[in-house]
C-alpha cells in the first residue's frame, strides 16, 4: 500500500484559518485506490517549515509528498510546475523572518521542477468539475520556499513531490472581492490530485502554457 504524504500549512499573517490545514485535517487516513494519505501540519516558518515536513517523511516513507498552501486571489486548485531559489518575503513568516533576495540553498540549483504529474493532475480534476489549472509561479515565500527545499532534499530520491496551492474558503473571502472554494470541493480536488499521482508514474503530455 502506496503512502502519499499531504501536508498542509497553518494559518499566517494574522489569519486564524488556513484551507491548506482545515483540508488535511479531513484526508488524514483517506483511502485510494491502491494507496493510502497521510499527513502533517506545517510552521509558516522558514526553515522550521522543512524541518517538519522532511521529518515527516523520514517517519511515513511515503512514496510521494504534496504540500499545500493557499493562494488568495487564486480560483481553482493549482498544481506548481516551477520552485525557485529564492526567498523575498513580501510579510513576515510566523517566525518573525523576512528575507530579501537570499537564496534558499546556497549550493543549490536556480530552479527545479515538480516531479508529480501535474498535467495528468489537472486533467483528473476538470473531469471531475473542479477548477484546477497549471501554475507557473508558487511565488517566493514560504510556499515557494517549501517547493524548493523539499525538491532539494528529495533529489537523489525516487520519492515524487510537488506544491499545489489553494484558493481561500467562501468565509475567509465573504468580505473581500476574493475568489472561494468549498472546503468539500478542496478536499476532494486534493484526493483526487493524490489518486492521478498513483496513477500517472509518468505524466501525460497535454498543453497547459500561459502567453503574458
Ligand atoms: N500560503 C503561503 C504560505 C503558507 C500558505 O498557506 C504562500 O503561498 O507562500
Amino acid at each position: 500500500m502506496k503512502k502519499v504524504l499531504i501536508t498542509g500549512f497553518e494559518p499566517f499573517g494574522g489569519a486564524s484559518i488556513n484551507p491548506a490545514l482545515e483540508a488535511v485535517k479531513k484526508l488524514d487516513g483517506a483511502e485510494l485506490d491502491g494507496g493510502v494519505i497521510v499527513t502533517c501540519e506545517v510552521p509558516v516558518t522558514r526553515y522550521d517549515a522543512l524541518k517538519a515536513i522532511s521529518e515527516a517523511i523520514e517517519a511515513h516513507q511515503p512514496s510521494y509528498v504534496i504540500t499545500v498552501g493557499q493562494a488568495a486571489g487564486r480560483n481553482a486548485i493549482t498544481p506548481e510546475r516551477v520552485a525557485i531559489n529564492m526567498d523575498d518575503f513580501r510579510i513576515p513568516d510566523n517566525g518573525g523572518n523576512q528575507p530579501i533576495d537570499e537564496p534558499i540553498d546556497e549550493e543549490g540549483p536556480a530552479a527545479y521542477f515538480s516531479t508529480l504529474p501535474i498535467k495528468a493532475i489537472t486533467r483528473k480534476l476538470q473531469e471531475n468539475g473542479i477548477p484546477c489549472q497549471v501554475s507557473n509561479t508558487a511565488g517566493t515565500f514560504v510556499c515557494n520556499h517549501v517547493f524548493y527545499g523539499i525538491q532539494h532534499f528529495l533529489r537523489d530520491t525516487d520519492i515524487g513531490h510537488g506544491f499545489i496551492h489553494i484558493p481561500l474558503l467562501p468565509e475567509q473571502a465573504a468580505a473581500t472581492d476574493q475568489p472561494s472554494m468549498s472546503l468539500d470541493t478542496i478536499v476532494e480536488g486534493l484526493r483526487l490530485a493524490a489518486q492521478a499521482t498513483l496513477e500517472n508514474k509518468k505524466d501525460i503530455s497535454e498543453g497547459a502554457g500561459q502567453i503574458c
